[in-house]
């Protein structure tokens, strides 16, 4: 029997909306906060990628609404971004009205979905409500002395005219090209803005503790930080009041220091390369600024380097030693200048090798023909001969810091956060300059809207195109003409703190204050968020950013939680049936629409969870879709056909209580793949026995299979005349006394042949089960005339006759 889907679910999708069926209400002290990682409402609309992460929320959400729970389940749109910058810089049309679009997109389509958001809570990051907290939020971020504007090598792509963040930035054949349009990309100065995310480094790291997250997220995390305990030391330059600080986590190899080198574009260069070797220098400094970093660093590419003319004196033999520049030393880790011990440091030994300096070994190698890197003793360095690593590394810190030419430095790998950009779609900086370039904020006017204008082109001076709309450009604040900030900030700022825009929603975008008692305590329900789900392309960036946010917000006493989530899963991909990545540019793609509208959403929701493990990916199937779909029509078919009945026969009393302790410990777990397995058991006991259904079996089945197929439930729900929506009701208890089947299969063999089987109850003794046996026809006969030798009875399992 099939039903029409299209009119069922339409149906219950205006029932739901008109009854406001999944509000977050506050009537527990049970809550859970269910959280999706927000689109970016791209034209091309949502991506059946999206349902994996988004279906297994709403399965969840469902789940706990049902067991009492207040749940707060929201979506919202990450809406700024390069796209719609692109759109409007091509057409001159207004980014707003596009982003618009495509939202409206989205939203019918998740509501396609049957996913169970509440729609107050929606929100739009590129709304000038929610926009106005992101800018309070920079200014406490500011005033916490945590954002400042710096002089930084950016990579700087002039074809987008806006510099990239490294996310942005990917290596085709060593050059940098962006990850947008695949522009060139180049290192260049320029004036920005940077968060000192580097002063929340061990924070960061240390709170991983305290998440639950997959253990490659974690190492991600943690090599993104990337602690690193050593030490400073200053060499002094000969002739020359200035001096080298190297960063080193190998002090104890000081005695083997025979060069220095310093990154080519460090701004000492310049002022220590001799006349002699300058062109040399400028020409491989140039050369430099088109290489990524990883490029910079690949072992498997010949050393390059320019000696600038300048010597160093190392601070513990005196020796003199020649300061080179070499572009495997990078300029923003650490000091950008490194001690070379060509004789235990690879790298450096290649470079040595290459350039014919001196290689002093300092621990003893019974090969010195490469550099050695592992334990061994000391030679060559009077102060720690016959000592372990750890002492010697003490005595040197100990003995330079007298003279106070070394210090004991931690340092992270973790860059601060580059955090503006030369675009139009973004927050404005609540910021202006007076004359003389002093910051100005913009505290009282927010929040600091983007002008409406139909004037959105390239500045041509690499600066936003908001440099061009000089009305808004230029202000007055207080009788003292000011000019304002013409960066935006990145797409990475709003979705910093969307986890607590949604708690704080009113409506969709307005927002409760963010400082005031009433945002308190809604943060004290709801925070943290105790599920997360989202892609693992966010690993580094986004996650290390939003706790980032919520450690200063916590630190600044608005926020009660350290951390913002307790639980973090990675959803798999959906993969086409070839097991290739979807893409636009494959034509691979597929349209969550399309299956709606040939299968249903409750079939596609179905195949979705029951495709396998949520963190896996996995390949997409028309016949797993077509299969889905039998089986609600099955489930269909059996509540319309099968006679339903007030009277409990306890036919059916094992299957169901195993199913339903089985599908709920399964789904707490995440495991939806399996737990779905268990309802398909139930259906197939039910179709097994042929017999009239429980009533109350029935109901407490489409309760639970409504959180993974909503709308057909509902349908089922009316027609078995209940009152109410199937998603208010409460969750089924089972019986603990009842998961075990009570009458046992018994074998009857005769010389170990197998003759006969009959059923009793279990734990029936044995002369019971003898007497049933030798009652069977089949056995009588056999037993007649013949002498019986042995008989034997094991209770729940076997009888045996030995006969001659
Ligand atoms: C001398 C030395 C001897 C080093 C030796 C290593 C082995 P991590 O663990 O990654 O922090 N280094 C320091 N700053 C650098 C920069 N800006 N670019 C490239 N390399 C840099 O590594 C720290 C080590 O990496 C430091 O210790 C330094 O080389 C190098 F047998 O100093 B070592």
């Amino acid at each position: 029997m099939e039903f029409s889907h299209k009119a069922i679910e339409k149906k219950w999708q205006v029932i739901w909306k008109k009854n406001n069926a999944f509000a977050t209400k506050d009537n527990s002290d049970k809550k859970a906060y269910i959280l999706d990682m927000f689109p970016y409402p791209s034209g091309a609309g949502l991506h059946v990628g999206h349902t994996k992460g988004y279906t297994a929320t709403d399965i969840y959400s469902r789940f706990k609404r049902l067991n009492g729970y207040d749940v707060l389940h929201p979506m919202g749109y990450d809406a700024f971004g390069l796209p719609a910058e692109q759109y409007a810089l091509k057409t001159g049309n207004d980014p707003r009205d596009f982003t618009i679009k495509n939202i409206e997109v989205f939203r019918t389509q998740l509501e396609k979905m049957g996913y169970s958001y509440d729609p107050n809570k929606e929100v739009i990051t590129s709304d000038p409500n929610y926009y106005k907290i992101t800018q309070q939020i920079f200014i406490k971020l500011y005033k916490k002395g945590l954002a400042e504007i710096r002089n930084v090598n950016v990579n700087w792509c002039p074809e987008l005219g806006t510099a990239l963040a490294n996310e942005e930035v990917i290596n085709k054949d060593g050059k940098m090209i962006s990850e947008v349009g695949g522009f060139e990309v180049f290192k260049k100065p320029m004036r920005q803005w940077v968060l000192k995310i580097t002063d929340y480094a061990e924070r960061l790291l240390k709170g991983l503790d305290n998440i639950d997250m997959p253990k490659s997220i974690k190492d991600l995390q943690k090599n993104w930080i990337g602690k690193s305990e050593g030490a400073i030391v200053e060499f002094d330059v000969k002739n020359s009041e200035k001096k080298l600080n190297v960063f080193t986590t190998r002090i104890d190899t000081i005695y083997g220091v025979t060069y220095l080198v310093v990154a080519p574009e460090n701004e000492i260069v310049s002022e220590l390369t001799t006349e002699d070797n300058k062109k040399d220098v400028d020409e491989y400094v140039s050369k430099t600024l088109s290489k990524s970093d990883i490029e910079r660093q690949d072992e498997s590419k010949p050393k390059s380097g320019v000696f600038i003319g300048s010597y160093a004196i190392n601070p513990i033999t005196k020796e003199e030693i020649p300061v080179w520049i070499s572009d495997y030393v990078l300029n923003d880790y650490a000091t950008g200048v490194i001690m070379a011990v060509p004789a235990h440091d690879p790298r450096d030994w290649e470079f040595a090798k290459k350039f014919k300096l001196p290689i002093k070994f300092v621990l003893k190698a019974d090969d010195e023909s490469k550099a050695f890197i592992g334990k061994s003793e000391y030679i060559n360095s009077k102060l720690i001969e016959g000592m372990d690593v750890i002492k010697a590394k003490d005595i040197l810190i100990k003995f330079l810091a007298e003279y106070k030419k070394a210090s004991v430095k931690v340092n992270y790998k973790l860059r601060d956060w580059l955090f503006s950009r030369q675009r139009f779609y973004g927050e404005p900086f609540p910021v202006a300059f007076d004359n003389n370039q002093n910051i100005v904020l913009l505290e009282k006017s927010l929040p600091v809207e983007l002008p409406k204008t139909d004037y959105i082109k390239p500045s041509g001076t690499g600066e936003s195109p908001l440099a061009n709309i000089k009305d808004w450009l230029n202000i007055e604040v207080d009788g003292k003409k000011l000019v304002r900030e013409t960066n935006t900030m990145p797409q990475s700022a709003a979705s910093s703190w969307y986890h607590l825009a949604y708690i704080l929603a009113k409506a969709p975008n307005q927002f409760t204050d963010l400082e005031s008692p009433e945002a308190m305590k809604l943060f004290k329900k709801w925070l943290p968020v105790d599920l997360y789900i989202g892609g693992q392309e966010h690993a580094v960036g986004h996650l290390l950013y939003i706790r980032f946010w919520h450690q200063v917000l916590f630190d600044l006493g608005i926020v009660p939680t350290q951390e913002p989530f307790n639980k973090l899963i990675n959803q798999g991909m959906v993969l086409d049936n070839n097991g290739t990545k979807m893409s636009k540019s494959k034509g691979n793609v597929v349209n969550p629409d399309d299956i709606i509208e040939s299968h249903g959403a409750d079939a596609l929701r179905l195949f979705i969870a029951f495709m396998g493990p949520i963190e896996a990916s996995l390949q997409w199937s028309e016949d797993g879709l077509d299969s889905s779909r039998k089986w609600i029509d099955r489930v269909y078919r059996m509540i319309n056909t099968f006679e339903i009945t007030n009277k409990n026969d306890g036919s059916l009393e094992v299957a169901y209580n195993k199913m339903v302790k089985n599908f709920g410990q399964m789904i707490n777990d995440y495991k939806f793949n399996t737990a779905i397995s268990q309802l398909m058991v139930f259906v197939n006991e039910v179709y097994a026995q042929q017999k009239p259904i429980y009533i109350e079996y029935l109901k407490n089945f489409l309760i639970m299979l409504s959180i993974i197929t909503p709308h057909v439930c509902e349908e089922l729900w009316e027609k078995l005349n209940q009152k109410g929506s199937v998603c208010d009701q409460t969750w089924p208890k089972f019986d603990e006394s009842k998961l075990i089947e009570n009458t046992v299969t018994i074998a009857v063999q005769i010389n170990g042949k197998l003759r006969a089987t009959f059923k009793v109850n279990r734990g029936t003794k044995s002369p019971e089960l003898l007497k049933t046996a030798k009652l069977i026809d089949l056995i009588k006969n056999q037993l007649e005339d013949k002498t019986l030798i042995k008989e034997i009875a094991v209770p729940d399992r076997i009888v045996n006759f030995v006969i001659k």
